[in-house]
């Protein structure tokens, strides 16, 4: 089963929005497997977002993705990498559809609200960064069945 990293960004978290997010990923029918909230430090923020190190909006990045806690979480579903990312919406809050967590909450690029991992390599890449083994649970739930 595919698994992505997602991270409620420090002002969906401090606009209450943790469980309003949890709530659309669980209610599609992905599980969740791990979760925290943590406020990342300036490496680990570089490291996260390496490969936007020469744009020029790297500085704000970094500043403020580390300026408050953020919920990072581990989710588990078929396809959950490109479902999540459509869930998620564009980029730019400006051009995400209503219906989507950008479109719904967000209203500018640098204040999104959430980020999800784009990619297999990137998915792995991020939840290593973001949590050891030992913090992501492997286990069966009652209603998978009726999901797929
Ligand atoms: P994504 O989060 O949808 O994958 P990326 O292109 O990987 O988008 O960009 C990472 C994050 O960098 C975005 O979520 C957004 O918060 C921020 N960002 C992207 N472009 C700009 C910009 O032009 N100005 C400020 N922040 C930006």
């Amino acid at each position: 089963m595919e698994q992505t990293f997602l991270m409620v960004k420090p002002d969906g978290v401090q606009r209450n929005l943790i469980g309003e997010i949890v709530k659309r990923f669980e209610s599609k029918g992905f599980q969740l497997v791990g979760a925290k909230l943590m406020t990342i430090t300036p490496d680990l923020a570089e490291q996260h977002y390496a490969e936007h190190k020469e744009r020029p909006f790297f500085g704000e990045l970094v500043e403020f993705i580390t300026s408050g806690p953020v919920f990072a979480m581990a989710w588990e579903g078929e396809n959950v990498i490109a479902i999540a990312r459509e869930m998620m919406g564009k980029t730019n809050p400006s051009e995400a559809l209503p219906g989507t967590i950008r479109g719904d909450y967000g209203m500018t690029v640098g204040k999104n609200v959430i980020h999800g991992s784009d990619s297999p390599e990137s998915a792995n890449r991020e939840l290593g960064l973001f949590f050891n083994n030992d913090e992501l649970s492997s286990y069966t739930k009652q209603d998978t069945a009726w999901i797929y």
